[in-house]
């Protein structure tokens, strides 16, 4: 029997740009969430720690960073191994060429595409040596006449997804064509699976231990992997390993009052302080609705990691006179009209968007004047 834990697309020392002040955080949990990797693997009596690919954004990441991710590994009880994958391949002046690859006894950088024979298993792992490549890097395993159980590493892209490029493909049944008990594959965020011909689960993505960003789905675990006996079903288990949360929210404004569907959808998201929460609001906004909107921006300004909200898509309600009878008549008014009649009949989408915008911003006015 065999136990392991297999995780894959750690992407250490991305930037996470484009979320402000929240960046340095989101790059911290990258970390936080590798410790809790490593106990979730103690706490699990994991034998081995299998890492399938792009533990690291790039190879030009900060050392010290390579240092400290070197160092977690280190603590784990069992043994460790890695295989570079498509962002880290193994190439002269790579990560893997950092002195803290060879200090750490129970972790191996795999450098080769060999067997590796250990007590209870054999493993057979790809790793990649170049950023881009349309071949099957499980191509020359055989492990089909073993008696052993044999366990797979790979990074690439599984054939079959619609509109990817064949980047390092991996057949669907890449597991069963080469003889493997399990086939543990990196590259795709979200945990996926892959079930054979009989139904049998023996390949799959186990996804990113944190969630890397807005609108990846099933992400921030890791994958607890137990194995009999060869040829024995594999019994896979997603455990949740992330620290932050990531919420990409789609709400239709369709009545008056409605913008309070989405102070009620932000309410409900359990540990705000570590949730990012991207929301767009679609639809029509009703004059008296426009104060709560500012409620909805405190909100996402000040309660969570990052907040984000997006009116480009709101209209004003066309049968809502209110936008209009609320302004000092005269050319403000006038000017109101015709603002508003381009958000409604604008040909296309920008000019809606920014004239919904500037007759949100008209009102504003008026209230700070009206103070
Ligand atoms: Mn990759």
């Amino acid at each position: 029997m065999i136990r392991f834990i297999h995780t894959a697309d750690w992407q250490m020392g991305m930037k996470a740009s484009g979320l402000g002040a929240a960046s340095q955080a989101v790059r911290d949990a990258r970390l936080d969430s590798l410790k809790s990797l490593v106990d979730i693997g103690h706490d699990k009596n994991a034998e081995l720690l299998l890492v399938t690919g792009d533990l690291f954004e790039d190879n030009a990441v900060d050392r010290l960073l390579v240092r400290r991710v070197g160092d977690l590994l280190a603590t784990f009880n069992g043994k460790v191994f890695i295989t570079p994958g498509n962002h880290d391949p193994l190439v002269p002046g790579s990560v893997w060429d950092h002195p803290v690859w060879q200090e750490s006894k129970n972790v191996t950088v795999i450098r080769e595409a060999n067997p590796i024979e250990l007590d209870d298993c054999t493993l057979y792992p790809c790793p990649l040596k170049e950023k881009y490549s349309t071949r099957n890097p499980t191509s020359w395993i055989d492990a089909a006449h073993s008696d052993r159980i044999a366990i797979g590493m790979a990074h690439g892209t599984v054939e079959g997804m619609p509109g990817m490029e064949p980047d390092y493909p991996i057949p669907r049944d890449a597991a069963t064509r080469a003889g493997l008990d399990y086939l543990g594959i990196g590259h795709w965020h979200s945990f996926a699976t892959y079930p054979d011909s009989k139904g049998e689960t023996r390949m799959a993505y186990s996804g990113t231990h944190e969630t890397t960003k807005f609108g990846e789905r099933d992400s921030g675990n890791v994958l607890l992997v137990e194995i009999e006996s060869r040829g024995a079903r594999p019994k896979i288990e997603s455990i949740p390993c992330g620290q932050l949360s990531w919420h990409s929210l789609d709400i239709a404004l369709d009545r008056e009052g409605a913008v309070e569907d989405a102070i009620e959808t932000l309410d409900k998201i359990d540990a705000p302080a570590k949730a990012l929460v991207r929301l767009r609001l679609d639809g029509m906004l009703y004059a008296s609705d426009r104060a709560k909107l500012a409620v909805v921006e405190e909100l996402l300004a000040s309660r969570f990691l990052y907040g984000s909200l997006s009116i480009e898509k709101l209209v004003p309600a066309p049968e809502d006179d209110s936008w209009i009878e609320s302004l000092p008549a005269g050319p403000i008014r006038e000017a109101a009209e015709k603002i508003r009649h381009q958000a409604l009949n604008a040909s296309d989408d920008f000019q809606k968007s920014i004239a919904t915008q500037a007759l949100i911003e008209l009102f504003e006015l008026k209230e700070q004047a009206a103070l």
